[in-house]
């Protein structure tokens, strides 16, 4: 029994229906701090005019940052749209770009969507059962297709990854996922940054 003490194993109940785990307490990305992400940032203040409201939320255990350690958590990303963008996380790069991470879709529809520094762009369909490996040096946003169901990831990667945001911010990504008669579509986005 002396040894089980070493171990520093953990058990995190993660619920299978809304994602959220008893056992911690979530970060929530609000509207407001989406300020700025979305092509149509007019639409996003005007909706802030009726409140502010959760956009997303995911976890972070707190382990040290360590390259032996693993993060590890579940995002819950709810459904909307502003304008003709779906919800989506902010998305980053990892600070260490060599850092690759899993995603384990538990519930829900979406995207995720990739892309590395020189360009290259990849997009996975995510829907329950299906694990998407992000490589090493791309950036990452999830993206919400489903206008009801909000959409379940876990996530692992290594601790010491560190978060990248600015690039994404300043710069945002290449491409967009928005709803266009009904179904979504890959566009290049307008705004992007060279
Ligand atoms: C995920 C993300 C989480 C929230 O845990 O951090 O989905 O998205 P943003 O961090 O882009 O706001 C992950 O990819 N961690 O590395
Ligand atoms: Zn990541």
């Amino acid at each position: 029994m002396e040894k089980l003490k070493n171990l520093k194993s953990m058990a995190i109940r993660f619920n299978l229906d809304d994602g959220l785990s008893p056992d911690r307490k979530s970060i929530k990305r609000m509207l407001s701090a989406m300020e700025g992400m979305y092509l149509d940032n007019e639409k996003l203040k005007e909706m802030l005019k009726d409140g502010d409201i959760v956009v997303y939320e995911f976890y972070n255990m707190g382990l040290p940052e360590d390259s032996g350690e693993l993060g590890f958590g579940t995002t819950i990303l709810y459904p909307g749209k502003i304008g003709e963008e779906y919800y989506f996380t902010k998305g980053h790069f990892h600070s260490i770009l060599e850092t690759a991470e899993i995603y384990y879709c538990i519930k829900g529809n979406g995207y995720l969507l990739m892309e590395s520094p020189e360009g290259d762009v990849e997009l996975q369909e995510l829907k329950p059962g299906v694990s998407v490996y992000v490589p090493k040096r791309y950036a990452h946003r999830s993206i919400n297709i489903s206008d009801k169901e909000p959409l379940i990831s876990f996530f692992a990667y290594r601790a010491d990854g560190g978060h990248d945001y600015k690039t994404i911010k300043t710069k945002g990504f290449r491409k967009l996922v928005v709803e266009r008669n009904g179904k979504p579509e890959l566009i290049d986005n307008p705004k992007w940054k060279a």
